[in-house]
């Protein structure tokens, strides 16, 4: 099945250069995903082809119209639900909420700019509110590349066969262990041992050590999400403790 996306964005280009190439690129080739932009300055009437105005009550900035949004949508009732507006005032987007997007069969993404858009486009027609982090974007473009891009690649047939989303990086809650290829050595610096020496049992559990302190290290919250560390962490990391310099010479 062919996921559907539907893009709303006043930079349809700047959109679907970035959704045509490399691994979203190839996976639209293969039909896993196709993508629908739409620009909404289109679907303006006036002779200026206006899209934002001052905001009532006053202050900085301009405000996204509803109307420009709201005939969007009217014009083109293929485009498909739900819709999921962009804005740093939206639920966070993680890992989680890329599983549960790439269950449906489509949904479409209403970029905002300036200030945001008209209230009244969320009452009328959106049906839930995205941030990609606690940050501040000029507008939701790069966010709903974001959201395209962890979407798609958790898809089947969305990556190549050395290619996988199964064992890596917050499948597990755990931040990924370090990785080397050749050369063996990089400016003075080796590889761990370990991972020359061929014994797969041994070598898996010094990255799931690695995994795991990374993830104490930077990201405690991750830890405490999973329950804490189980006994089984606990003597991992303790068989391979942390070395100086993550390892390099160990
Ligand atoms: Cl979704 N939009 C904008 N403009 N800024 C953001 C964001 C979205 N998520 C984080 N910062």
């Amino acid at each position: 099945m062919t996921l559907r996306v539907d893009v709303l964005t006043l930079f349809p280009d700047a959109v679907t250069q970035y959704a045509t190439t490399s691994v979203l690129g190839r996976a639209m080739e293969r039909q896993v995903w196709e993508l629908h932009v739409h620009d909404f300055r289109d679907a303006t009437s006036d002779v200026h082809r206006t899209v934002d105005d001052t905001p009532f009550g006053g202050g900085a900035g301009m405000v996204l119209r509803a109307e420009p949004i709201l005939q969007t949508l009217d014009d083109h009732p293929e485009i498909a639900r739900p819709l999921i507006a962009l804005t740093p005032s939206g639920r966070r987007f993680t890992h989680a909420v890329a599983k549960e997007l790439s269950a449906l069969n489509g949904f479409a993404l209403l970029c905002g700019r300036y200030e945001g858009f008209d209230e009244r486009v969320v009452d009328l027609v959106v049906d839930d509110e995205i941030s990609i982090g606690d940050y501040v974007l000029a507008g939701g473009e790069l966010a709903a590349l974001c959201v395209i891009e962890s979407v798609v690649r958790l898809l089947p047939g969305a990556l190549g066969n050395d290619e996988s989303s199964v064992d890596e990086t917050f499948s597990e809650g755990l931040l990924e262990y370090p990785h080397y290829t050749k050369p063996a050595e990089v400016r003075g610096l080796g590889v761990p041992e370990i991972l020359r020496s061929g014994d797969h049992a041994r070598i898996e559990r010094w990255r799931r050590a690695q995994a795991l302190h990374r993830t104490v290290a930077r990201r405690a919250d991750l830890i405490e999400q999973r329950g804490g560390l189980s006994d089984i962490d606990i003597a991992v990391m303790a068989e391979f403790p942390l070395l100086e310099g993550n390892g390099h010479t160990g």
